[in-house]
This record gives C-alpha cells, sequence and structure tokens, in this order.
C-alpha cells in the first residue's frame, strides 16, 4: 500500500517536473520566436550575409531563458503569471524600442531615462510615430495567454539541484552568444561606440543588459579618476597640430557674435528646388554672401539639439549614450561663454521652449550663460504656436526687445524650433507645395524649412533695423538631420538616387554659414564638424583661450587636416567616408577595401575616447581654476 503510494507520488512528481519544465520550454519557444521575429522586421538593421540572420535568431534565446529562470524563482507557485510576465515585459521593451527607433533611429539607453524633463513637445510626435501593426509586438503574450488560460495550474517547485543546472545552461548560452559576436567583431562590447552593430550582433535583450553594465562602470569612472588621466588627455591633445592659424584670425575682433542654431536643417536643400521654387532662397543668397561651408557634419548623438550646443560651445564630443545635458551637469566646462566673459562679453541663449526641456536651466549655468530667455520669456498662444511651441517667426520678433536690452558685446544663440519632425504648419504659412512621395515627415518637411528661411530673413531684417547688424557675425548651423534613415524610399525619391550607406552619411551634412558684414562670400568645401565651430568663431575674434582643450580646429586654417567624426566612429576624411563598417571612395561613392580605411578608424577612436574620459571622469576639475573665473591653473 504504502510502496503504491510512494510511487504513484514519485509519479506525480515526475509529471510535475515535466509540466515545469514543458512549461518553461513552451514559454522559452514562444517568448524567443516573437523577440526574434519583431527585432528582425520591426528594427531596420540591415542584416547581411548568413552569420549576421543566425546570430539574430540565435540571439535572443540566452536572454529569454534568463529572465524565465528568474521570474520561475520569484514566482515558484504562479509560474504562469511568471511566463506572461516575462512576455509582456519583452514584448514592451521591444515596443518602446521600436518607437525610439522610429523618432531616433537608434536604442534607448539607461541615461536617456534620466531625460524625464523632457515630456512637453512630444506629444505630436508620439502619435505619428506609432502603427497599428505594432499590436502584433504582442503576439507570443496572447499566444501564451491562451494556451495557458483555464488549464489546471501547474504547482511545481523546481528541486534546487535542477534550478542551478538550467542556471549553468543558460549562462553558458549567454556566454557564447556575447562571445560568438566578440570573435566575429573584436572589441565591439568594449570599444564600439555603434548602438545598431550591438544589436545587431547580440540582440534587444542581450544590449539592454550589456547597457546596464557599461553604465554603471560609468558612473564610478570620477569618483576613480584622477590628475593623471588629464595628463594624458592633455598631452594627446597637445599632440595634435596646435599651431593652426588662419588668414582670418581677428578678422571679427570685439564683434557681438549671433549663433543661430537651425533646427533639424540638413545641408541637401541648400540650392536645390522644389516644383520649380527655391525652398531656401534667403539661406541662400546669404550664403552666397558669407563663407559657406558645403561639406561640414553634425556630429550628434541622442542628445540631439542639446549635443550640437555641447559640441559648438566646447569643441568636445557627445557622448556615446544619452545626453551630456542630463548625465554630466555637475561637471567642470571650460565653454564659449565662460571663454568670452573674459574678453567683456554678456551671453544668452533665446529659445521659446521650457527651461527644464534637456535640462537647459541647469546645464546653462555649468557652461557660463548669463542669461537664458527661456518660454515665459514670451508670449505663446494658440494663434501662434505650431507644433512644439511658438512659431519661427514669433520667436525671432519677440527676441528683438530681449536682445536690444543686453549689454555689447554679446555671445547670443538663438534656437529654432519650427522645423521640427513631425514637421507641422499652419495653411498660411506654407510658402511651397508639400513635396509628394506620401511619406508626410519629408513631404512637409519643405514646408517647414522653407518657412524658416522665411522667418530668418525676417529676422535679419529686424538686426539690421535695430542697427545691430554691422557690429555683430553670425554663425548659422544646422543642429542635426531631420529627416532619418527610416526615410530612405521617400529620399532617394528625392535625391533621384538610392540611400546607400555612403549616402546616408553624406546626408549627415547640414549648412555651416559664417556672415562678416564687409566680407565677400566664399563656399568652402573643406571637411568639417561641428566641433570646429568653437575654434573657428573664437580665431575670428582673435582668442587662443580654450585651444589647449578643444577637439576640433579652426576651419579657416590653411594646415588643418579636413576631418569629420560622427559620434558612432564612422567618419568622413578628403579621400573617404567610413561608415557601417564599410569604406568609401569619397569622390564616387564606391567601396573599396576596408584598410583604407584603417588609420581613418583609429584617428576617430581616439579622439572620440579621450573627450569621453574627460567627460565620464570629471577631468577638467583637475586643470580648471575655481569658478566663476574658470581660468586655467597656473
Ligand atoms: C527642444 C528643441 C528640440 O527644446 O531643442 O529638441 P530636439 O528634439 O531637436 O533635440
Ligand atoms: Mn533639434
Amino acid at each position: 500500500m504504502l510502496g503504491k503510494d510512494l510511487s504513484e507520488l514519485r509519479r506525480s512528481e515526475s509529471l510535475n517536473r515535466l509540466s515545469h519544465w514543458r512549461l518553461f520550454a513552451l514559454a522559452t519557444i514562444v517568448i524567443w520566436l516573437n523577440t526574434y521575429v519583431v527585432q528582425r522586421y520591426y528594427f531596420d538593421l540591415s542584416i547581411t550575409g548568413l552569420y549576421q540572420e543566425w546570430m539574430m535568431l540565435i540571439n535572443p534565446l540566452g536572454s529569454t531563458m534568463l529572465m524565465l529562470g528568474i521570474a520561475f524563482l520569484i514566482f515558484r507557485r504562479r509560474q504562469h503569471i511568471a511566463a506572461l510576465a516575462v512576455s509582456f515585459l519583452t514584448s514592451a521593451l521591444l515596443a518602446v524600442n521600436i518607437w525610439y527607433f522610429r523618432f531616433y533611429n537608434d536604442f534607448i539607453t539607461l541615461p536617456v531615462l534620466y531625460q524625464k524633463r523632457n515630456t512637453n513637445g512630444l506629444g505630436s510626435s508620439v502619435v505619428t510615430i506609432l502603427e497599428w501593426f505594432d499590436l502584433f509586438i504582442f503576439t507570443g503574450f496572447f499566444v501564451l495567454l491562451f494556451l495557458l488560460y483555464g488549464r489546471r495550474r501547474i504547482r511545481v517547485q523546481l528541486p534546487r539541484p535542477q534550478l542551478y543546472k538550467g542556471f549553468a545552461v543558460i549562462a553558458c548560452l549567454l556566454l557564447i552568444t556575447w562571445a560568438m559576436a566578440e570573435v566575429a567583431r573584436p572589441q565591439l562590447l568594449s570599444r564600439s561606440f555603434d548602438r545598431q552593430l550591438i544589436v545587431k550582433n547580440i540582440g534587444t535583450m542581450n544590449y539592454h543588459l550589456y547597457d546596464l553594465v557599461m553604465n554603471s562602470r560609468m558612473e564610478t569612472r570620477r569618483v576613480f579618476a584622477d590628475s593623471t588621466d588629464m595628463e594624458s588627455a592633455q598631452s594627446y591633445l597637445a599632440q595634435r597640430q596646435q599651431d593652426v592659424r588662419s588668414p582670418l584670425f581677428g578678422a571679427a575682433e570685439g564683434k557681438n557674435v549671433f549663433l543661430i542654431s537651425m533646427e533639424s536643417l540638413q545641408g541637401f536643400v541648400m540650392y536645390r528646388e522644389l516644383n520649380g521654387q527655391a525652398i531656401t532662397p534667403y539661406l541662400n543668397a546669404l550664403a552666397q554672401d558669407s563663407y559657406y561651408f558645403d561639406q561640414f557634419y553634425h556630429q550628434t548623438g541622442q542628445g540631439k539639439t542639446s549635443d550640437s550646443e555641447f559640441i559648438v560651445d566646447n569643441s568636445m564630443f557627445a557622448l556615446p549614450s544619452g545626453a551630456v545635458f542630463f548625465t554630466h551637469t555637475q561637471n567642470r566646462f571650460l565653454a564659449t561663454p565662460q571663454i568670452l566673459k573674459k574678453y567683456g562679453y554678456t551671453s544668452a541663449s533665446f529659445h521659446a521652449n521650457d527651461a527644464t526641456f534637456w535640462n537647459r536651466d541647469l546645464m546653462y549655468d555649468t557652461l557660463g550663460y548669463d542669461h537664458f530667455f527661456d518660454k515665459s520669456y514670451y508670449e505663446v498662444t494658440e494663434e501662434n504656436s505650431v507644433g512644439w511651441g511658438l512659431r519661427d517667426k514669433d520667436f525671432f520678433e519677440q527676441s528683438m526687445p530681449l536682445l536690444q536690452q543686453l549689454p555689447q558685446p554679446f555671445y547670443a544663440k538663438f534656437i529654432s524650433l519650427t522645423n521640427h519632425f513631425p514637421y507641422e504648419y499652419e495653411p498660411e504659412d506654407a510658402l511651397i507645395d508639400p513635396a509628394e512621395t506620401g511619406d508626410a515627415s519629408v513631404d512637409n518637411y519643405f514646408v517647414t524649412v522653407r518657412y524658416f528661411d522665411e522667418a530668418l530673413k525676417h529676422f535679419m531684417e529686424q538686426v539690421k533695423d535695430a542697427g545691430l547688424y554691422e557690429d555683430s557675425i553670425f554663425i548659422l548651423y544646422g543642429d542635426h538631420y531631420g529627416i532619418s534613415e527610416n526615410h530612405k524610399k521617400a529620399m532617394a525619391e528625392i535625391l533621384g538616387r538610392e540611400i546607400t550607406p555612403y549616402e546616408q552619411a553624406q546626408l549627415q551634412r547640414v549648412p555651416l554659414i559664417i556672415h562678416i558684414p564687409g566680407h565677400e562670400g566664399k563656399t568652402l568645401s573643406t571637411v568639417g564638424g561641428q566641433i570646429d565651430v568653437r575654434p573657428t568663431l573664437l580665431h575670428l575674434l582673435g582668442i587662443t583661450d580654450g585651444d589647449h582643450l578643444s577637439f576640433g580646429y579652426d576651419l579657416f586654417a590653411e594646415n588643418r587636416v579636413p576631418f569629420a567624426i560622427f559620434r558612432d566612429g564612422s567618419f568622413v576624411n578628403e579621400d573617404h567616408v567610413y561608415t557601417s563598417e564599410i569604406c568609401y571612395n569619397r569622390a564616387d561613392g564606391s567601396e573599396i577595401e576596408l584598410a583604407a580605411c584603417e588609420p581613418g578608424i583609429e584617428r576617430a577612436g581616439t579622439a572620440l575616447n579621450y573627450s569621453d574620459e574627460i567627460i565620464y571622469g570629471d577631468l577638467l576639475r583637475f586643470i580648471l581654476d575655481d569658478a566663476p573665473t574658470n581660468a586655467i591653473k597656473q
């Protein structure tokens, strides 16, 4: 009798165990496949070759088992729920990444989550990134719900040794995935700045795990940094050709500086026509009457506009993840406003958005801005707003009286906003018809660019009327791309050629216009980027302070080496364009052997690394005098 009971018990135990493993296996397969299909088809990751396909397929397996293992351990008696929870959370994480990807063509990183203050203004953009078929991201969850619902609950306690064996298998799977990725792409995880490449090789879930590890490491860097770290960064900076003086050194000494950040303005619209009409008639005319750099690239990362501000003011690179404006507000920097203070300049930023957006209120203090004219200084109504807020024409108009209160000379930055994704406009502001590709973002982009152009024209007239023109110089630059990689099809139609990675890199050009009243216009085709703005501007003003901490060069200097580094480690130099792990001949866009780009890859990586080290370690605190002078310690 007793023997029978025991054998029955054993049988039922083994049944239970089997059921448990069956549930685990079932959930693993459903979540794994769901993750695979979503990451393969919802992101545009340009997967090429069998190896990449295989990695895509295999890489969600380890992370799925890991999450299920942990969840089963926590919910020992509710394993249905554990499976459903993991499935739901996995899909939710994928969905959030997909929406972020549609907007930024990038994956979420932990520091992006610090950007809670950036919530206003996103409203209209969010609606345009949701698609009805996003519901299918949750297919796995619904399948599990269907399969598990109404079934007899499986009450199983997993015997401990089994559990350890299970985890050992999972750990091996994870390690194999990561090791395969590292073998195929050496230094992928230790030195790569290209998140798409990382996700392609280890998958979305593993990527988030990696991101977690990397960011926890980053947090400790400041604590462990010491002055010797800065010494090596300084000797790197000193090795670079420092003695580059342009013939224009001091040409604008003592002048007011207008710095105009042109929202989402890409270079390809310049001198281009749509339906027989110029898209940027005023900018074209201004460019002809100015120094116009047509091979100038934005270098921003996840911090978008704020990254461009950081780069332009500090001549340092933005961070590989997150926005410096959010993650390193407490650091010491030597920014243009701080340098100019010594020369009697007053600095101000004009931007009709909330002061907290991109953490500007805090970061502007750190960078030494004397004034920040945020939204609260403007009269913003339903009537004068569109898209993200106050229309550019009203913004510039209302900025004039504020500007006129400033003592001269001033360093005044104006950040435009209307030409922001999703490119909304009022019918009366449409001075040009939209394009007709059927892709609303691309089509409307031209209309809002044209609107900005007109607003700028009015502003320049007002500056002249106020008598400020002659004593000023004007620096205008596009802050970052407006049309992301997700619109290749429509862009191909506009440009009349396929958007290869080479073309995509070329699309990162933004206009840089330096207008000095009295100087004749000239188009300069030297390759440069936003880090070059600061040294160029300061040299025009006859100032060399800050040269020793600049990662960029004066664009007018004749012995400067033309070079533009992208935040993901891609670069453009005189002869090559390196992007998406392909080396291109810059002249004709043909693919050439990778070896030709190796020196450039090395150079770009080294520069980015030193800049990152300075920010992560807050290294400038070791060499700058105490605030507010920010002088260099003697
Ligand atoms: C918001 C404006 C736009 O204040 O700078 O931000 P973006 O999304 O372009 O970074
Ligand atoms: Mn912007």
